[in-house]
């Protein structure tokens, strides 16, 4: 006991000492001047294509119906005569259809669970997974973590690659990993207390679902008892909004960043906020990324929002071109205050096809996030209800009151619904109707959070 008492205020001295010293993993690569990444982007680039032509018969077609090959890349901006790939296209190739290897060379295969139709599957060769850690591993040095970080991540382990992406990331740069998956609230609280976990892997949703439990058993354990200081969190949108209530609700300094990647691109690992959080600095000498018009397909202008096309210009189990994330975002190319080059994308403002079409007016559920997190009377918990009546779309924001007894109190709980329904009408344009609900009635997730419940043909 006395032990692990001793070690516990040195290793915080040490952690406080090395996060604020030490946030680039790879300076060589992360720093490179654009010119030269510029460069290394399209010696890989050429050198992708002509193995995409030579390895996966889906791509040889579709590369010569296009007529490209290698040689025809001559500048970056050629990957415009590259056709996109889909989410179709892998699904339609289930399971091995895209691997450019055998499947005794790949080392790893995951899939993402997908609601209808067949799963897109992926595989990594071994080098594939380097790449990986290696990602990872920058993205989670940007955020804070380093060899002195305890790490639990609250990801369920399995076919969804956010748990043993960030794993073996964070274990690359020697953390140490406390692989608890999802789930079991009260054991993920009691481990963080006595491991003394610091840090944390989650989406935004299942960290705050955390930060209330643990407020729940704070006669027994006070929040201080917790030393977590660093979120990394990802797989889901957050808005500013949301962290900051994540933030507070943690409180003692805890520090939440965004984490994004997705399965067909490795998984975590393609880009991550460095402290400075204006934005999530994008490997740019792994993932060659270009923002698009998601209607007419044309490649937009540098700085305007649109859906997220990425080439992995490094992976090759199953290699990607122009792959259509189906995101949201705009990519900032000016320089960071951390001194990485690496480009930075937006937050994800949301899905192309997630996004609600109500009344012909564009929705993104973080637009509405965005509007209820300043009210102090509701929680952050919240979900959309969409219906048809008659022609019309109508949305209902059904959102969670912190004190139960306001729906005895009729006069309070109407001005505070018009309050809200105003200010959310105000960011949308539309008409919405708003409805308070008794706190804790909305489901909890501890995988990524389901906001939209879209009613409309059932
Ligand atoms: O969610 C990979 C991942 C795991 C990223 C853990 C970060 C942390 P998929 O399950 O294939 O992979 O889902 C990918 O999730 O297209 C986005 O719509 C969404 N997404 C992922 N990260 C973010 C984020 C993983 N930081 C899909 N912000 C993506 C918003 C995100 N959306």
């Amino acid at each position: 006991m006395w032990a692990y008492d001793l070690k516990k205020p040195y290793l915080s001295w040490m952690k406080g000492r090395i996060i604020m010293t030490n946030l680039i993993w790879n300076r060589e690569m992360e720093c490179m001047p654009r010119r030269d990444l510029e460069a290394l982007q399209l010696t890989r680039l050429r050198a992708l294509v002509d193995y995409c032509d030579r390895n996966v018969e889906f791509y040889h077609k579709r590369l010569a119906a296009a007529g490209v090959t290698a040689d025809k890349i001559k500048t970056l901006s050629d990957i415009q005569y590259i056709p996109y790939t889909t989410k179709s296209d892998l699904r339609d190739t289930y399971p091995f259809g895209m691997f450019s290897v055998p499947v005794k060379d790949i080392v790893r295969i995951h899939a993402s669970s997908g609601t209808t139709g067949n799963p897109t599957v992926v595989g990594y060769t071994r080098e594939d997974m380097e790449n990986w850690s290696e990602q990872v591993a920058r993205v989670v040095t940007a955020a804070g973590a380093n060899d002195q970080s305890v790490v639990q991540i609250c990801f369920g382990y399995g076919m969804f690659t956010g748990a043993l992406g960030l794993h073996y990331g964070l274990e690359k740069i020697g953390a140490s990993v406390v692989p608890t998956s999802s789930g079991n609230t009260e054991k993920q609280l009691k481990f963080m207390r006595d491991f003394g976990t610091d840090t944390i892997v989650a989406t935004p949703s299942y960290c705050l679902y955390l930060a209330e439990a643990a407020r729940e058993l704070s006669d027994e354990f006070p929040l201080e008892s917790y030393g977590l200081k660093l979120g990394l969190l990802g797989s889901e949108g957050c808005t500013p909004e949301m962290r900051d209530q994540i933030e507070q609700r943690w409180g003692n300094g805890f520090f939440a960043t965004d984490n994004y990647g997705m399965s067909e691109l490795n998984g975590p690992g393609l880009s991550g906020e460095c402290r400075e959080r204006n934005g999530l600095h994008i490997n740019e000498d792994h993932f060659l990324c270009e923002v698009i018009n998601s209607q007419t397909l044309e490649v937009l202008d540098r700085g305007e929002t649109g859906e997220l096309v990425v080439t992995a210009l490094t992976k090759r189990g199953i290699p990607m071109l122009r792959y259509r994330t189906r995101d949201i975002t705009w990519i900032d190319y000016d320089a960071c205050k951390c001194g990485r080059t690496m480009a930075r994308m937006h937050k994800i403002i949301g899905r192309s096809d997630d996004m609600l079409k109500i009344r012909g007016v564009n929705v993104f559920p973080s637009q509405v996030e965005s509007a209820l997190i300043g009210v102090t009377e509701i929680s952050p918990h919240y979900q959309l209800v969409v219906r048809r009546q008659g022609f019309a779309d109508t949305l209902e924001v059904r959102v969670e009151l912190i004190d139960g007894g306001l729906l005895e109190r009729y006069a309070e709980l109407e001005a505070l619904q018009k309050r809200i329904h105003d200010q959310i009408k105000s960011i949308l344009g539309i008409e919405i109707t708003v409805s308070l609900v008794e706190p804790k009635s909305i489901e909890r997730f501890t995988g990524k959070a389901q906001r939209v419940v879209d009613l409309r043909g059932k």
